[in-house]
């Protein structure tokens, strides 16, 4: 098992960083013009692995140990010292969705990740807006609840959300396959990294997220995005992102155990 993220709770996440292995580090330094630090459970590091596969660019990972950050990525990333972040020609670009833009404005020959039409443009950035500030916090919210009355209430929670997102994709895929229509783009990235986490969820609540017969649309979206060829080789297995998210709230109930003795 390798790295991960801090991404479920604020305290346990970030301190389960010690028990996990790490097997390859940013200081096996690259020579490469395109440098990615990431996480492999990370999933906005994922949003870039899949953005620069769509542009079909040569690029270099650096993996991080985010309990013992690199000084590239302190240097890199000095107000939220967060993985994604992008290094083109020694220049670095933070935030996941930024990079997004920035690999499609970057490299802008085709095929494009963002809709050229400003008004689809528009929409396609409030959607990722969406997913981010109010959809993933409540998946993240999950693994926080405590108790199964709040743990239902959160599991009810994100499954509206992705009713919401399920209007949105029959909206804006006009019957194609991904909200970009033919070929991933960037809402499909914005949430379908998330995908191995929705099914963690899952699992360890054993209850279902993605409904088909409530979302088909996003039902049949989400196994079209896992199968693409710009994600299958990136995104991280989910029966080991299933396990890492065992060790790590395994690790936070004990710590917090200890803390309320
Ligand atoms: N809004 C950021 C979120 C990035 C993020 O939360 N990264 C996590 C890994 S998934 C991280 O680096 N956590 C380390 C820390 O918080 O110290 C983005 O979109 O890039």
């Amino acid at each position: 098992m390798r790295l991960f993220l801090n991404y479920a709770l604020t305290l346990s996440i970030d301190s389960a960083w010690w028990l996990v292995d790490q097997t390859q580090t940013a200081a096996a330094m690259a020579t490469s013009d395109v440098k990615l630090l990431g996480a492999w459970p990370s999933p906005f590091a994922l949003r870039v692995h899949i953005a620069l596969n769509i542009k079909s660019i040569d690029y270099e990972c650096l993996e991080e140990n985010l309990l013992a950050k690199s000084q590239l990525l302190l240097q890199s990333n000095p107000v939220h010292k967060k993985v994604p972040v992008l290094i083109h020609h020694d220049k670095p670009i933070c935030e996941s969705l930024a990079i997004v833009q920035y690999i499609d404005e970057a490299w802008s020959s085709a095929p494009s990740i963002l809709p050229s039409d400003p008004y689809d443009r528009a929409v396609a950035r409030f959607w990722a807006a969406y997913i981010d500030d109010k959809w993933f916090p409540w998946l993240n919210g999950v693994a926080n609840a405590q108790g199964a009355e709040a743990k239902k209430a959160a599991l009810d929670q994100v499954r509206e959300g992705l009713v919401v997102l399920e209007e949105a994709f029959g909206k804006c895929s006009k019957g194609k396959d991904f909200f970009s229509g033919d070929r991933i783009g960037y809402v499909d990235i914005a949430l379908g990294c998330f995908l191995g986490w929705v099914y963690v969820a899952e699992k360890r609540n054993d209850v279902k997220l993605l409904v088909e017969d409530k979302m088909p649309g996003l039902a049949a979206w989400a196994n079209k995005f896992c199968e693409d060829g710009t994600v299958k080789d990136v995104m991280p297995d989910k029966d080991e992102l299933l396990e890492f998210a065992n060790m790590i709230l395994e690790a936070r109930a004990k710590l917090n155990a200890s803390s309320n003795n």
